[in-house]
């Protein structure tokens, strides 16, 4: 097939299941090659395949009842309501809820993994998992300091658990009861606090809303989990109902509230797991609400054939990004998104900057989690990580912000020729040397490895003027070299910053 035929191709016209991984790889393989760069076209030959959330599959379709504004905005348009999310390249995820007070445990039993799955993971009936809401009293929440936090750490934006799929809400609803404020003795809004925070320090906030599973409401859906019954994955009768009642007596009513309650928030809507429940009619009675908020962006979890503004790659970062699609990677710094009390498993301040390094240079975003604990502490190990990521960003900050992806590509790593991933397809063996990012007159190189006396390059596609060091305040020029189509950059004996350096290329 020709690339003219493949550009001429929209992916979106042929079902792609929005969970399965092989076609996830077809999809990028497609764009990889209507981009059609040497590096790129190799590679698709041979994509790493993954799964974005393990569970159900659910297709997307172009057919929609209702149409998103996905489908109706013109490239421009779609560029304008995109641009400040693609600028902002790092924001904070928080997990927070009444699964903070098991922490991990129930029954004196460690609960094994993610701690906002304790209710599903250890069968907890509704009433038992309820109950814990009169003792939520989290006194510690600061909105001030968690935004300041995030500030601190250079994020741009922040994404909370308004609703996760255990039905609690974390904001004022009239629409059902069980809430932080009516179900609580804290009888406080921490979503309005966080909302007015945002306002005053210059951050952007989004709701993370869990639209199709929800365990303590009749009707809503459960991802099937040990012996749960089948088919509707359930472990106490209180959890049977009718879903499309469910999200219209709950979800739907729910998400109205978070988009007209709090002013200029949310600008983004940020679902998740979606189950064949959520019909393409249903999940277009969503996207009316949404459409009625031109300024929003969501994710691809909706449901129903959507495929929303973004791919939301979980707990990895692709090989190669999704070229030409928005894509965010969230991530957690230990092994759970909701505080578990004895996960100390934290990935070092090197490795998370890494992983916001290597995203920014396959054109992504890093939506880095923390949990807050059942008083509403941030964990010192999270808080600590945050803020050395923060002192790197306000030196090299001008490589990640506002960036481009690499125009490079093998930086990133290779595909082995001999080990085999999951799928049984090539393994990718990242590498770690270096990565790139970009801007109109810039190409700036990510040092991880400093190399002895120069760095060298076999081909730019720019002519390099100058190029300089961005922690040094001097930006004095260092000796460039043209090698062929190449160059070579002169460099100190020393690296500049133990995680990462950053090259400078002034370009033209
Ligand atoms: O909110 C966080 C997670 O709780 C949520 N998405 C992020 C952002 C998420 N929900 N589901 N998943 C992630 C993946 C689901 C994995 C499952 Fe399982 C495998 C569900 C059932 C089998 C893990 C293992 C949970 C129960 C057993």
């Amino acid at each position: 097939m020709s690339a003219a035929r493949l550009i001429g191709m929209d992916s979106d016209t042929i079902p792609v299941p929005l969970l399965h991984r092989e076609d996830m790889s077809l999809k990028s393989a497609h764009r990889s090659i209507a981009i059609a760069t040497a590096a790129l076209l190799l590679a698709s030959c041979a994509l790493p395949s993954f799964a974005q959330v393990e569970g159900e599959r659910v297709a997307i379709s172009s057919a929609h009842p209702i149409a998103a504004i996905q489908d109706t905005e013109t490239p421009a348009q779609r560029d304008a309501r995109m641009a400040w999310w693609r600028d902002a390249r790092f924001g904070m995820f928080i997990h927070w809820g009444l699964y903070s007070i098991p922490a991990g445990t129930w029954d004196g039993k460690q609960i094994p993994g993610i701690g906002e799955w304790i209710m599903n993971r250890a069968s907890i009936p509704v009433a038992g998992y309820k109950a814990l809401a009169a003792q939520f009293n989290p006194t510690s929440f600061n909105a001030h300091d968690i935004v300041a936090l995030a500030k601190s750490a250079g994020m741009k934006y922040i994404v909370i658990t308004a609703k996760h799929h255990d039905g609690f809400a974390m904001f004022d609803s009239k629409a059902d009861p069980f809430n932080i404020v009516a179900a609580t003795p804290f009888h406080r809004d921490p979503i309005r606090e966080l909302a007015e925070e945002c306002r005053k320090q210059g951050m952007k906030l989004g709701f993370y809303y869990s639209q199709d599973q929800d365990w303590t409401a009749p009707g809503g859906a459960a991802y099937k989990t040990g012996n749960h019954d089948l088919p509707s994955h359930h472990w106490d009768p209180a959890q049977d109902g009718d879903f499309a009642t469910y999200l219209h007596t709950k979800a739907i009513p729910q998400m109205k509230e978070l988009l007209t309650n709090y002013g200029d928030f949310p600008v983004v809507i940020w679902f998740d797991t979606p189950t064949p429940d959520m019909t393409p009619a249903l999940a277009g009675e969503i996207v009316a609400l949404l459409n009625q908020h031109p300024n929003l962006i969501w994710n691809n979890r909706l449901g129903g054939g959507y495929k929303g503004d973004t791919e939301t790659p979980e707990q990895y970062i692709p090989a190669q990004g999704y070229p030409g699609r928005d894509w965010e990677a969230c991530m957690t710094m230990n092994d759970t998104w909701g505080y578990k009390s004895y996960d100390n498993n934290f990935k070092s301040t090197e490795t998370l900057l890494r992983n916001l390094i290597d995203i920014a240079s396959k054109g992504g975003n890093y939506l880095l989690n923390i949990g807050p604990d059942s008083k509403g502490v941030v964990p010192p190990a999270e808080v600590e990580r945050l803020h050395q990521v923060g002192q790197w960003l306000a030196v090299n900050g001008a490589s990640i912000y506002g960036t481009n992806s690499t125009l490079f590509g093998p930086e990133a790593g290779s595909f082995s020729t001999t080990e085999k991933d999951k799928e049984g397809k090539p393994k990718f063996i990242p590498s770690w040397n270096w990565r790139s990012t970009t801007t109109a007159d810039k190409i700036y190189i990510e040092l991880f490895t400093w190399p002895n006396g120069s760095f060298h390059l076999d081909s730019v596609p720019r002519t390099v003027a100058s190029a300089y060091l961005l922690a040094d305040p001097k930006h004095k020029p260092l000796k460039v070299t043209k090698t062929g189509g190449g160059v070579d950059i002169q460099l100190p004996a020393k690296a500049l910053d133990p995680i990462a350096t950053l090259l400078v290329l002034n370009t033209k």
